[in-house]
């Protein structure tokens, strides 16, 4: 096991659309592995392959320390199959740490997606859960929850991150 480096915005990795994996073997696991201890460590409810520098369709979620589901998951090539009702709450993300802001998103998903056997899966999730699938399988395509941001979010957002940046590496 092993704690990965988290790149933060903006970090042109994060831009990049993520390649299907196509391959299921030890180093598929062994890197989801890694990036479960990564994101519990930080402490994070999820983190996608791109976070540390792979460009690969890979993502973990565990949202269950904050709401009740399956616990941890390993979730390779999702695709969200249908989506329905709104919500709007405020989201993180680690790499883009220090800056929160609400998110309109789907209130419920429905995921298929390969185990990190290549078994096929089918899920459906509501609430945090169905937030973190939508928020994770974004990072895939190369977007960032301040993508979504109104212009006037985003223009507080371009202001501030700079400065919570500069922080944060003052303290490393
Ligand atoms: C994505 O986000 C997510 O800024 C995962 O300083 C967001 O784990 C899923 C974090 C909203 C569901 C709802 C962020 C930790 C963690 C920070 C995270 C920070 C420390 C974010
Ligand atoms: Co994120």
């Amino acid at each position: 096991m092993a704690l990965l480096q988290i790149r933060h915005y903006p970090d042109p990795v994060l831009k990049v659309p993520a390649v299907p994996v196509d391959v299921f073997d030890d180093q598929l696991r062994q890197l989801a592995a890694d990036m479960a201890e990564t994101m519990y460590a930080a402490p994070g409810v999820g983190l996608a392959a791109p976070q540390v520098g792979v460009s690969s369709r890979l993502l973990v979620i565990d949202c269950s320390a904050r709401d009740e589901g399956p616990g941890l998951l390993s979730v390779v090539n999702p695709e969200i199959l249908e989506a329905e009702g709104e919500l709007f709450d405020e989201e993180g993300c680690l790499s883009v740490p220090g800056f929160y802001a609400n998110v309109a998103r789907s209130a419920r998903v429905k995921v298929r997606f390969q185990d990190l056997q290549g078994e096929t899966r089918v899920l459906e999730a509501e609430g945090l859960w169905a937030v973190a699938f939508q928020h994770e399988i974004d990072h895939l395509d190369g977007i960032l929850f301040v993508d979504h941001l109104s212009p006037l979010k985003k223009s507080m957002f371009r202001k501030k991150y700079p400065k919570i940046l500069q922080q944060l590496e003052e303290q490393l």
